[in-house]
Order: C-alpha cells, then structure tokens, then sequence
C-alpha cells in the first residue's frame, strides 16, 4: 500500500515524539489518530510481549468524559450491562449499543466517581451518539473529551516495571480495578487492564505536558528489563480472542454475536436504548456468532477485507482478522459464522486472497 499524507486532520499524540525516536515501522488510523502497529516486526513485536515488558502509546482509546447529577443514568442509557453493582474504582468492558441493538463500540468504562465517568472507546465517534442522547434526553450532564492519553504498560514484567515507577502497592490492583498514583505532582489513574492476554497496567495519563516525562522515565527505570516500545500486537490479540471494533463486528452485529452477551444484563439494564431490541435477540439467541477458526497451511497473508468461508460450497460465514502464530504453529483467526456451523469440530473452507484453505471452527481461543 502506499503511504498515508500526514495532516492536521490525522492527530498526532503526546508520545509521537517518543514512539518515532523508539522506531516505530507503520501506524494505524484510530479515532483520527496514530496508533503504532509495528516495531521490529509483528511477529518480533509479539515474542518480545511474551517475554518481557513494552509500552504502548494507545493515546488514540480516547475518553468520553461524562461529568454531572445524571453521569451515571446516562452510562446506563448507552449499555445493556447491568451498571448498579459498580463502585468507584471498577473498570467494566461494556457494549454500547444503538436502538436497534447494534453494537456501536466496545469501550471500557471507568467510574472515576458517582458523577464522573470515562467511557475508553474503540474506533467509532461514539462521542456524538453520547451527545446526541445527553440534549435530546435533557440530562443534566456534560459530555466532552478531555485531554487524556492512555499509556498501556503491557507484559509479564510489567509489574516489575510500573513497581519501580509508582511504588510495590501497585502490585495489589486486582484486575479491572485502578488506583490513584502521582506523577510529577499530579493524579494519575493506572488500572490493571490491557489490550493483551499477558497481564499489565493501563495508566490514563491526565495532561499533555506529562506525556513524554512519564515516557522517559518508564524507559529508563526499565532499562534492565529490557523494556520496549510496543503496540497491540495482531497475532497476540487473535490468540487472546480480543475482539476489535470495526473489524471483528460492526453496528450490523448484537453484541450476542460478537460473543459478548456475557457482558449483557439485558433484563435488569433498566433505561438502556437498546434494551427491547435486544431483549428480542436474546430470548431467540443469535443465529450467527464470533468463533475462533484455525485455518490450515503455512502463513496467511494480511487480513484487510472479509474472507468468505464456506461449507460444501455454501457460504457460512466469514473471517475478520487472521495471522501465523509462531507459538501454535497454526493460522489463527475470528470469524462471524451461522449457527448451522458453528460447532466445535465443524470443518470449512475460506476463500483468501492466495486461494481457497481449510479452516476448522475451535471450541476456544488460544490464550
Ligand atoms: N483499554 C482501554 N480502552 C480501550 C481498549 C483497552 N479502548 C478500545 C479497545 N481497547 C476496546 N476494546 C476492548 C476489548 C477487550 C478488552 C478491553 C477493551 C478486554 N477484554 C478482556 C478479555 O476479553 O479477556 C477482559 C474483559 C473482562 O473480563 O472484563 O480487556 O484495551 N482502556
């Protein structure tokens, strides 16, 4: 492909000047922002998260800040889970959905307090939608988005490293969970969450000007560790079944067919928009559903359109997102495929860019 012109309507980060010096390789546009998807290479990339420790500039998972008496009635107008157990200090992955029960983005919500949220969105402009629903319900709510840039700390030595930075009581964040740590005198939020299976801390960075000072000295206390600059990594994200917006679902999918209905309390989701919709869907069950697929022969090329599957010549579904996995010696890969074959075991066939393969649905993803 050729190269992308930068421009002001492409927004740089506050760790740009930190990524490029660490070589970043290619960029992805997310939000209308940078987001670094190679290093060395991906495959490098994901054996080095394995082992060791990376810091990712994912500045681009922008907040939804809302601020006000109905913050949290407006956070449960935008999500079919079930909101009233969440406390202070909780994170919560939550499907946002429309009317309709369409999936509008896969965000992580974070209850910073009674009356103040930040909803970590995937790639959709969902700040719009929560606009839109904040002045047509006439809540009294502000909706913007500050200026917050996440910075995920991603690896099995992440804990040594963040320890070295915020002090040893980091290491007793549960998971989804954050604390309030200081930085240069100001308050940071660092949670235990992370766009990878190999464990971490996301730290919400508040304010601009901090950025690159909370860059160095991440790099420099971790220096021994063998710390890298680092990104959410394709290969890894398969094996972990972590799903992205846009690519695996879209508003077309419920978020029952993006396997995500056990992040749906759809009868208790009182004032959730997309509640009777949905309630509809779940009673029947999906008739198409997110399934991991290993597809058969030496590496698949790169994954930037659907791929048809098929079953004895009928089509069945198709595949999203795929990539060689070094660790499982096999083609890893999600799909969207109808309920007649879906099951474990189910032999199929995906039409790629090179040629027709097998492919066989897995009863779990990798990791
Ligand atoms: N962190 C933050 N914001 C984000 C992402 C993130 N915004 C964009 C994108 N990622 C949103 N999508 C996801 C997808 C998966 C997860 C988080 C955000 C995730 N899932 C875990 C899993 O499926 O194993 C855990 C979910 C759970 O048990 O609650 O972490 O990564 N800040």
């Amino acid at each position: 492909m050729a190269l992308i012109s930068p421009s002001r309507r492409l927004r740089r980060t506050a760790f740009s000047e930190g990524v490029e010096a660490q070589g970043v390789k290619a960029y992805t546009v997310y939000n209308r922002m940078l987001l670094p998807t190679v290093f060395e290479s991906i495959e490098a990339d994901y054996h080095h998260l394995k082992n060791n420790v990376q810091i990712w500039d994912v500045s681009c998972e922008r907040q939804v800040e809302l601020r006000g008496p109905d913050a949290a009635k407006l956070m449960q107008m935008l999500t079919p889970r079930d909101l009233r157990a969440m406390m202070v200090g909780q994170c919560y992955y939550v499907p946002i959905v429309d009317e309709t029960g369409g999936m509008l983005n896969d965000p992580v919500a974070v209850k910073l307090a009674e009356d103040r949220w930040w909803i970590s969105i995937a790639d959709s402009d969902l700040l719009y939608w929560v606009k839109g629903v904040a002045n047509g319900w006439r809540l009294d709510v502000l909706v913007d988005e500050p200026d917050v840039s996440p910075l995920a700390i991603q690896g099995p030595k992440a804990d040594d490293l963040v320890e070295r930075v915020f002090g040893e009581s980091i290491r007793n964040i549960k998971f989804f969970r954050y604390g309030v740590y200081q930085f240069e005198g100001r308050d940071l939020v660092v949670a235990r969450s992370g766009y990878s299976k190999q464990g971490g801390f996301e730290i919400y960075v508040e304010g601009s000007d901090i950025c690159m000072p909370l860059w160095n000295r991440l790099f420099e206390a971790g220096e021994d560790l063998n710390v890298r600059a680092g990104c959410p990594n394709l290969i890894e994200r398969i094996e972990g079944g972590l799903l992205s917006y846009g690519n695996d679902m879209t508003d077309d999918n419920t978020p029952h067919e993006c396997g995500l209905g056990r992040f749906c309390n759809t009868h208790t989701a009182i004032g959730c928009i997309g509640r009777d919709a949905l309630l509809r869907v779940a009673n029947e069950g999906p008739v198409k559903q997110i399934r991991a697929i290993e597809i058969g022969g030496d590496a698949v090329p790169g994954c930037d359109r659907v791929w048809p599957v098929f079953a004895g010549g009928k089509r069945v579904g198709h595949l999203t997102s795929a990539a060689w996995s070094p660790e499982f010696k096999t083609n890893v890969a999600i799909g969207m495929v109808r309920m007649t074959h879906w099951d474990a075991g189910t032999k199929l066939e995906v039409e790629t860019p090179d040629g027709m393969r097998p492919a066989l649905v897995k009863d779990k993803f990798w990791i």
